[in-house]
């Protein structure tokens, strides 16, 4: 039974710059193209910010994709990059993102958060 206090435990995770690589669409493999994304957790998605947001108030501009937790699996992959702190999520719908930042400790405090955020929306 999911409890109010399990969409809690998530800390607010916010305006970090992480590098991602969408390296499968659907199934469909993608050449493999880090960019610098202005990352965001909601209660059930990561938001791949291209611009970093503004202050409340202001516009916020740019792209964002928006990649669902529902149903993802997210792993460690060191093997799949020549970057250290790599970690992966697969979408439900098959999509594939690798995450990096160069500071393990911003690299794990976003895996533990995301993955929080799977087992918590995966519940639901
Ligand atoms: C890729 C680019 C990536 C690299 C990838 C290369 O080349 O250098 O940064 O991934 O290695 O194929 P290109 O820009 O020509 O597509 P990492 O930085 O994660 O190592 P890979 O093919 O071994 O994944």
């Amino acid at each position: 039974v999911l409890q109010e206090s399990d969409l809690q435990q998530n800390p607010e995770l916010k305006g970090d710059l992480l590098n991602v690589a969408k390296i499968s669409d659907g199934g469909k493999k993608q050449r493999k193209n880090w960019t610098g994304m202005w990352s965001e957790l909601t209660s059930d998605q990561l938001l791949l910010h291209k611009e970093r947001q503004q202050e409340a108030g202001m516009k916020a501009g740019g792209k964002t994709d928006v990649v669902q937790l529902c149903g993802a699996v997210i792993e460690w992959t060191p093997d799949k990059s020549s970057r250290k702190n790599v970690f992966q999520i697969t979408t439900h719908t098959g999509s594939e993102y690798l995450l990096q930042a160069e500071s393990y400790s911003t690299a794990s405090k976003w895996f533990d958060g995301i993955k929080k955020t799977v087992d918590s929306s995966s519940k639901l």
